[in-house]
């Protein structure tokens, strides 16, 4: 495995590369061109001053998180094919610069949703949490919620400018089942697949989350059989998935060891996060301590070195600790407190393997 960070870019994170430099293992910083609206393409001038960013410090830029898909793409809009196109050509640019792997999602008009972005745990920490009971079929509440409340900070799809629209953005994916959102997919993927193979990147898809509908929208990446789903119809090695254990984790009935050992050949990259249920269906996140969690943290990077997964790891969102000033869910300290508990497992395992020979 290869050990990873995501870095939201100089002047738009509070963590530097430097302190990145500091936490032991990291050889590749997570990017991406966040001023970037989804559809325009990434230039090479672009990308190229992010890798003069990244050589400074010696780490590599082979994972990009994410280039988003526009809603077009995602509803058979009229401009697909040209949205599309533009995917192509940022894909091309990216390969120039040995970008191996794109993550990206296919969530409808919102990415990842939780309800508290600042929830309290009992130790004095803080994280993020979904209540169950927030979330209606009508998400003007939750919108109303993140304007105000989120100081300064959001959701990626939950920007004040895309919730001005969330009337004609609903109104577009009211048309959009979940079989023709599944039928987009494909769509995109086939369009996508000759361009990868010839540029040798990797389209990783990351679940939905939290794993199931939410405000009356379909949610596809969300359990073993929809992942099976993707990987058969669009059967190509560059048709991959970004498994995020905290994501699918969210639903108890996820057994995210058994999936991990099922599809560990198609996994390009791998976001460890922890996530502790309730039996409302609450859920938070919390350390990436096994114990401290329900998904078997354990189990999961046990499955990955079984599997011998040469592919891309990072700490997912990490808890707020020691009043450090951050964006939600990606703070410095208990991403690197992360990053050490997977490292120590790692070496354990390989230590135990090397004693078997
Ligand atoms: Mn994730």
């Amino acid at each position: 495995m290869k050990m990873s960070f995501r870095w939201y870019g100089e002047g738009n994170d509070s963590v530097s590369l430097a302190d990145i430099k500091q936490i032991p293992n990291v050889t590749e910083i997570v990017w991406a061109l966040h001023s970037k609206q989804p559809g325009e393409i990434w230039e090479n001038d672009e990308i190229a001053a992010v890798k003069a960013q990244l050589d400074e410090y010696g780490f590599g830029m082979s994972v990009v998180e994410s280039v988003n898909v526009h809603d077009d793409i995602k509803t058979a809009g009229k401009n697909r094919d040209l949205y599309i196109e533009n995917y192509i050509k940022t894909l091309r640019n990216l390969s120039k610069f040995g970008v191996k792997v794109v993550c990206y999602n296919f969530m409808p008009v919102f990415d990842w949703t939780r309800t508290d972005l600042f929830h309290p745990l009992p130790d004095g920490s803080t994280a993020l949490y979904y209540e169950k009971s927030k979330i209606k079929q009508d998400p003007s509440e939750m919108a109303e919620y993140i304007l105000t409340n989120t100081k300064g900070y959001t959701m990626p799809g939950w920007e004040s400018e895309r919730l001005a629209h969330l009337k004609e953005l609903f109104e577009v994916y009211s048309h959009v089942s979940k079989e023709q959102l599944w039928e987009n997919l494909f769509y995109f993927l086939r369009a996508l697949m000759p361009v990868c193979n010839e540029c040798g990147i990797k389209m990783a898809i990351h679940p939905d989350d939290p794993p199931w509908d939410i405000f009356g929208l379909p949610r596809l990446i969300i359990d073993e059989a929809s992942i099976e789903r993707l990987l058969t119809a669009v059967d190509d090695p560059c048709n991959a998935l970004t498994l995020c254990s905290g994501s699918l984790g969210a639903n108890p009935d996820n057994d995210i060891p058994h999936i991990v050992r099922r599809f560990c050949d198609r996994i390009a990259f791998a976001h460890i996060r922890n996530v502790k249920h309730y039996d409302n269906g609450d859920f938070s996140e919390v350390s990436h301590r096994d114990a401290d969690g329900d998904v078997g943290i354990i189990d999961i990077i046990r499955a990955y070195h079984d599997g011998g997964f040469d592919g891309y790891i990072r700490p997912d969102h990490g808890r707020h600790i020691w009043n450090e000033k951050c964006r939600p869910g990606y703070g410095l300290y208990d991403r690197a407190l992360g990053i050490m508990y997977i490292n120590g497992a790692w070496e354990m395992l390989d230590r135990l393997d090397g004693g078997k020979k």
